[in-house]
């Protein structure tokens, strides 16, 4: 029998803090710095937007982070950074590890053994905008694109035989077996040994059978109670072997897409909340846990029960919270208004396949996470688009056959690709971006979902369930008008009261994903002219999360809302 000391044999250490730091300017060509010439002039916290900090603010070139950690001589391991952005080129005493631009992506990097005990971790960072270096993220995206170490950075020293990923999967809410699929560093090996424990308590031992490195088996837990954005009840399992112990924590939730309905644990539910970008004005998206908490218990104390992680994968702290605070997560990769250009580009393609596994491989025995998505509000109208959107959905539905995926659509009546999703999913701003040249348009905004239900009635997709994953409004916090003038907080106020009134009294709208929690910072560019302060100003929220009058609004119908 193995106790239950959680990581026993598995040693983590935590390398947030202050490293030492050099911006280097417009280099011609950052693939071939030498890390070991680099002269480091100046020191940066770890997590960090650098260029959101006074003295780098809004620069564009190569940053160069260093710091130490210590690691028993010959000792092998991995580093995880759980989110960089934009290009990044890793380095343990002096090799390269890894080049890669997977913005926001959390990733494992193993290192090698050393003689030596001191380590010395060279990140190469560069936040231009590069068709070629940096696929995934364009100059156009309607947030600003920041460079750094976004997140937590962690050395991770394994036993030499350690279990490098785990699916646990509660399956059946009333037995309560919970099927787990694991994978172990070694592919040689043919079993493993292990205990369960669930909580304080040892469960059961498992032989597993191991091919090419991946075994599976099945426990139980008795009378489980279930997980729900309202009750959201977790178990922390522990999966130890005689050298290792592999953590995670489970919340026992089915999620069923029926007869144009999302349930859970077979209730049919209607999602209420936030599409949410990791963004504030001081810190980019280097958002502390501190801030998580506080943006979490203002969803919260309006009744949102869901948030859509717009437009990239979030912090696992941030998951985390959701998790233990019960949230209904809409986790999606990052994409955003995707045109031919990206998706004839081969490294795009790819780059979307690869983050989008790595998104849910990182994010899986998250409870909180439901649905899936992608592409926000890409070509989805155009046939080029079309091998993209149904090889994410494939991949969705291959690694994880238990959470419906969608993508936001921004073409409710030319879409082509809406037989490749599990729902609906359609962002607009009628009355906002509006039609006709009138005053105040509220009324565009029950017009268009009229309009989309009886187009999505004769095209034969009604049994879809269906969530507007965006709308919204802007106002300029402070800026109140007699005239209840667009940008004005009354415009803002009777906009996002006209929407609530009509998810909540629609029973075809599955959902609303409102846009957005806070204002943002967005384009530097002459696109800012749509954009004053250069924010998107749609929040509910100022930036700093003070909250415009629309709040109470919102509050009014999502907290009285009772299915
Ligand atoms: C789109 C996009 C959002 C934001 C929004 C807006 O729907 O997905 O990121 O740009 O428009 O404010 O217009």
């Amino acid at each position: 029998m193995h106790c239950n000391s959680l990581m026993k044999n598995r040693h983590i250490d935590l390398l947030d803090g202050m490293w030492d730091f050099v911006f280097l300017g417009e280099t011609e060509a950052p693939e071939s710095l030498d890390p070991t010439e680099i002269s480091y002039n100046d020191r940066m916290p770890v997590p960090s937007a650098y260029d959101a900090y006074p003295r780098y603010a809004g620069v564009r070139g190569t940053a160069v982070y260093r710091t130490f950690f210590t690691t028993p001589p010959k000792q092998s391991g991995f580093l995880r950074f759980s989110g960089t952005g934009m290009w990044n080129r890793i380095f343990v005493d002096g090799v390269e590890l890894k080049t890669f631009s997977l913005p926001y992506t959390p990733i494992d990097l193993p290192f090698p053994a050393s003689e030596q005990s001191k380590r010395e971790l060279v990140v190469i960072n560069d936040n231009r905008f590069d068709a070629q270096r940096v696929p995934l993220q364009e100059y156009y995206y309607d947030f600003y694109a920041y460079g750094g170490i976004y997140r937590s950075v962690e050395v991770h020293l394994p036993p030499p035989l350690y279990i490098t990923e785990a699916r646990v999967n509660p399956v059946d809410l009333s037995s309560g077996d919970v099927d787990v699929i694991l994978w172990v560093n070694d592919k040689t090996q043919t079993s493993l040994s292990l205990d369960v424990w669930v909580d304080e308590n040892q469960n059961a031992q498992h032989e597993v059978v191991l091919t090419e490195g991946v075994g599976t088996f099945r426990f139980n837990i008795p009378s489980p109670k279930l997980w729900t954005a309202e009750t959201p009840h977790l178990y922390q399992i522990s999966l130890q072997t005689e050298q290792d112990a592999w953590d995670t924590r489970i919340g026992f939730r089915e999620i069923t897409v029926e007869d144009g309905q999302i349930q859970i644990n077979g209730t049919p539910v209607k999602l209420l909340g936030y599409c949410h970008h990791e963004a504030h004005p001081q810190f980019g998206p280097a958002l502390s846990i501190q801030t998580h908490v506080q943006d979490l218990q203002l969803m919260k104390d309006m009744g949102c029960n869901f948030i859509r992680g717009s437009h990239y994968p979030m912090d696992p702290a941030f998951l985390d919270l959701c998790d233990e605070l019960g949230f209904y997560v809409f986790q999606e990769s990052l994409g955003w208004g995707n045109r031919e250009k990206n998706f004839s580009n081969e490294d795009f393609h790819q780059s979307q396949l690869e983050q989008t596994r790595k998104m849910i491989r990182s994010s899986w025995n998250h409870a909180c996470v439901i649905i899936w998505g992608y592409l926000n509000e890409g070509a989805s109208n155009e046939e080029f688009s079309g091998p993209l959107y149904r090889e994410l959905y494939e991949l969705c539905k291959q690694e994880d056959p238990t959470r419906p995926a969608t993508y936001a659509s921004m073409y409710p009546f030319e879409d082509l690709f809406f037989e490749h999703c599990d729902l609906i999913s359609i962002n607009n701003y009628p009355g906002w971006y509006a039609q006709l040249d009138k005053v105040r348009p509220l009324d565009e905004i029950d017009a268009l979902f009229d309009k989309i239900f009886i187009h999505l009635e004769k095209a034969g997709l009604s049994h879809k369930p269906f969530i507007i994953s965006e709308i919204g409004a802007g106002a300029i916090y402070g800026w109140r008008d007699p005239l209840k003038a667009h940008w004005s907080e009354e415009y803002q106020l009777d906009y996002l009261d006209t929407i609530c009134k009509r998810v909540v009294e629609d029973q075809r709208i599955n959902g609303v994903a409102l846009w957005q929690f806070c204002d943002g910072r967005t384009y530097s560019s002459a696109q800012a002219l749509q954009r004053p302060r250069a924010f998107n100003n749609k929040g509910t929220f100022d930036e700093y999360r003070r909250p415009k009058m629309s709040y109470a609004a919102v509050k009014k119908y999502f907290t009285s809302f009772k299915g």
